[in-house]
């Protein structure tokens, strides 16, 4: 049966489960499409606990059912069962049929190319067996996989194996949702580890045979990681062996299961030929994340799924330390803002705004958000940055001796943090109750030698959060004299009031602020700044972040000004990057970042937050003659440094190299414009790195001579899933905007479009939301191809459907015609028959805005 009548299911409702779960055993026999699992779970009433027995269970075939031996006829429904059971300790053993070959939803146990494996998180367990299918139900499970398959991998540590049949035993106590099973014919990279307190550790990463050669570079990543959660919180690992499985058919990037991760294959193999910079970039951050949460989510897990940002925020903030750590932390910065705001900013804006910790959902797997996400990391930042890093340092302590083996509350994280600073968190804990962005407003004046500076915080009353009241932000501030040089050190003010001054004594002059650096806060910043002050900071600011930001906001200021009234690029900021690209004394990630334009998304947004109804052509056009502009302006240093930025040595994805490619990446884009794509060509024809490679080739593309280079690429590549995902992608995201959805639909006809495929899919169609003119044009042909295809997947993939769906959330910002456009393309699919609830919610929330 496909989902029921949508149930709202809220934080205030929630009431513990009446039984422990001392433990579960269970046993498969793998048959494609006629799996059996056998499970046997003793149960122990809690003494004052809820007598109502209930198992969770979908699509699952009952073959039978026991209490202490003495089968029994439970009462089924679409969600579950109950069932008559005795008051005293007992053993529930039930045996199911199930279908992984059907399963093409991704959830549960399914198969992916002939292999079998499993996607719990959310509610995905409850797809395998009958169970109390929620995180604050853990219990120790032993697992037995019988099927003809050379690897059978489960969760813990391996107790038996024989022909064809294995067994596993997880002696931690975990929820359902961390249960993971894996068979098939994989090979594995393979290391070891040996853990500060001394234990050997088994390390496997297991792929298809010809995968062989792009594990090295994760494996690194696996073991840079453990050591750093040793060396930074004193977290060590706590099995035997720690396996990573890859996979192609997966509906988001990787997944946790203790012990036992399983990876989408686009975030952990790599090898040089086939993964770009970026690629490596963000495997060793998701190969580090899913490995601390087995401190943060699995050894400390979250009592019900509204306290998601207890793990994923903590988790996040835990793995971007990591990556500034392992790499350029300001880059790393950068980087991270840059996402916020593309992505937290835009959903706070629109529909799907709610708080850190929601407050009640539908569908929880479509709570796995920007807010949830990168708003959680962004707030455990401010905690620390607030409390300092020592108390930090103490209070995570404290919070993992106090509730290992616990699920655990908001309240419970907050609680450690009070108790180890005496501070009370009752304002700061707004930040996990309060939907949107708070802005910043700010004055200064100054007079006889001391400045003052008064902020005035505002958040705008949503649906989410009718009453809002000030926040705790905490503002880091310096101060330069107008030689450039710091009169002040970075000061961390710490505003509580709706409005507040902060006073800065014994000034020889009126210093230039530098406000919010290194983004202290996700707010946004509101401050007539008078002019020349942003090129003053590009120019000189000492924090990196500040001096980029500064950057962008003449970038944008500019582009609004063309996209307003044509304006000309302006000087200003044409001037201060050229000085900045010329500085060799700034490293060439930073200054790749800086050459960087806002991208037509944050154009939009930025243009709706005044007020206005952004135009995407006009945006487009902007861009467009802005990179013009830069061309131009850096003509004279483009070849200089595209030659002196070259990397001469081996191949490596390190941060160093990295950065030096992603200047003369950046570089070449430029002087395409003006050579158009003589030296992308060369670069394309000797490039022995595939982050050359498609840079250069997205530059030909762009340049209208992408044709051949095209061909021949994917002649090269035709065989490889993740680079021809990039091919398919890189032609859709470069096309002109009048030819985005026409390439689109010409590439959902290509072979290779196997649009079952969640990568492939969101190759194609997730790179059509990325071309934001094209998307958008204005005759509605993006929009109704997007449709089109939702329609198609839902029924398939509701998952991966409802995910897209947040493509149509900004719908409220464009003009009248664009959204009646849209709106038809929502109704069409809220209109077909048998929608899931994962679409039905998300497309409900987005067309009543
Ligand atoms: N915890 C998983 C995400 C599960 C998503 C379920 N729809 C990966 C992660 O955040 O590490
Ligand atoms: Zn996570």
């Amino acid at each position: 049966m496909r989902d029921a009548a949508p149930k709202t299911i809220y934080l205030k409702d929630y009431q513990p489960f009446g039984y422990d779960v001392e433990s579960v055993e269970l046993v498969f026999d793998l048959v494609p499409n006629a799996t059996r699992v056998r499970a046997s779970i003793r149960f122990v009433p809690k003494p004052e606990g809820d007598r109502n027995f209930f198992l969770h269970g979908e699509d699952l075939k009952l073959i039978s059912a026991s209490i202490d031996g003495t089968s029994v006829s439970p009462t089924i429904s679409a969600e579950g069962l109950t069932c008559d059971v005795p008051d005293k300790p007992f053993l529930w053993e039930a045996e199911v049929e199930i279908d992984p070959q059907g399963n093409t939803a991704l959830e549960g146990l399914y198969m992916s190319n002939g292999m079998y494996c499993t996607q719990c998180e959310a509610e995905g367990f409850r797809k395998i067996t009958y169970y109390p299918d929620r995180p604050d139900v853990l219990s120790i499970f032993t697992v037995t996989i019988n099927g003809p398959h050379p690897v059978l991998l489960s969760n813990g540590n391996p107790t038996a194996s024989a022909h064809h049949s294995a067994t596993w035993h997880d002696p931690w106590p975990k929820p359902a949702y961390l249960f993971a099973l894996v068979a098939g014919d994989l090979v594995a990279h393979s290391d070891s580890f040996v853990t500060r307190a001394g234990r050997h550790v088994d390390l496997n990463l297991w792929v298809r045979k010809g995968d062989l050669h792009k594990c090295a570079f994760g494996m690194q990543a696996l073991k840079d990681s453990m050591r750093w959660d040793e060396k930074v919180y004193g977290r060590e690992y706590d099995l035997d062996v720690f396996n990573i499985v890859a996979v192609d058919d997966f509906n988001m990037g990787a997944m946790e299961n203790k012990g036992l991760n399983i990876f989408n294959s686009s975030a952990v193999l790599a090898s040089p030929e086939t993964a770009t910079d970026a690629n490596f970039e963000r495997i060793e951050a998701i190969i580090a994340h899913e490995y601390f949460h087995n401190w943060t989510g699995n050894r400390i897990t979250c009592r019900d799924w509204f306290q998601l940002c207890l793990k994923e925020g903590l988790t996040v903030f835990r793995d971007s330390q990591f990556t500034s750590d392992m790499r350029s932390a300001p880059v790393k910065r950068i980087g991270d803002v840059i996402d916020l705001r593309a992505r937290q900013f835009a959903e706070d804006q629109g529909p799907l705004a709610h708080p850190v910790r929601p407050e009640s959902f539908q569908e929880i797997n479509n709570f796995y958000t920007a807010t949830v996400y990168e708003k959680g990391a962004e707030v455990i930042a401010m905690l620390k940055r607030l409390v300092g890093d020592d108390a930090y340092a103490q209070a995570l302590d404290l919070y993992f001796e106090r509730h290992d083996g616990q699920a655990c509350t908001i309240e419970d994280w907050l609680k450690v943090f009070e108790d180890t600073t005496g501070r009370d968190l009752t304002q700061f804990k707004r930040w996990y109750s309060q939907a949107g962005t708070p802005r910043l407003k700010v004055e200064d004046s100054f007079e006889n030698g001391t400045y003052t500076l008064t902020f005035t915080q505002s958040l705008a009353p949503s649906k989410a959060t009718p009453e809002p009241a000030p926040q705790v932000i905490p503002i880091a501030v310096g101060l330069l004299g107008v030689d450039g040089r710091e009169v002040r050190a970075t000061q961390v003010l710490e505003m509580t009031e709706a409005t507040q001054s902060f006073r800065f004594d014994g000034l020889d002059g009126r210093p230039v602020p530098s406000i919010l650096r290194g983004f202290s806060a996700p707010v946004i910043l509101e401050r007539a700044v008078p002019e020349g002050e942003n090129a003053f900071l590009l120019a000189h600011d000492t924090d990196p972040f500040n001096r980029w930001d500064a950057g962008r906001t003449l970038a944008r200021q500019s582009l609004i000004a063309m996209i307003r009234e044509g304006a000309k690029s302006d000087p200003a900021y044409l001037d201060g990057i050229h000085a900045v690209l010329a500085d060799d004394t700034l490293d060439p990630a930073y200054r790749a970042l800086m050459l960087s334009l806002p991208s037509q998304g944050d154009l939009a947004t930025a243009l709706y937050d005044m007020g206005e109804t952004p135009d995407p052509d006009a945006i487009w056009r902007a861009r467009q003659n802005m990179q013009k502009a830069l061309a131009a302006h850096l003509a004279d240093l483009l070849t200089h440094v595209f030659g002196r930025h070259q990397v001469h040595e081996d191949y490596a994805p390190d941060a160093e190299q990295a950065g030096k490619r992603a200047l003369t990446g950046a570089v070449l884009a430029l002087k395409t414009r003006r050579d158009l794509g003589a030296a992308a060509q060369v670069q394309f024809n000797n490039a022995s790195n595939m982050t050359q490679k498609i840079g250069a080739l997205a530059c030909l593309v762009r340049a209208g001579r992408g044709r051949e280079a095209l061909a021949s690429f994917e002649a090269q590549w035709r065989d490889d899933r993740l680079v021809m995902d990039k091919w398919f992608a890189l032609q859709v995201i470069e096309a002109n905007p009048d030819q985005a959805a026409g390439t689109a639909e010409r590439l959902t006809r290509h072979t290779d479009f196997n649009w079952k495929n969640p990568n492939r899919f969101r190759a194609v169609l997730g790179a059509l939301v990325m071309n934001h003119a094209g998307f958008h044009a204005a005759d509605g042909s993006g929009y109704r191809l997007l449709a089109d295809w939702l329609i198609r997947l839902d029924p398939v993939n509701p998952q991966t459907t409802a995910r897209m769906c947040s493509a149509f959330q900004t719908w409220r910002r464009y003009d009248t015609r664009r959204q009646a456009l849209i709106a038809e393309a929502l109704d069409r699919i809220l209109a077909t028959p048998d929608l899931s609830r994962d679409t039905t919610e998300m497309l409900t929330r987005i067309r009543n805005a």
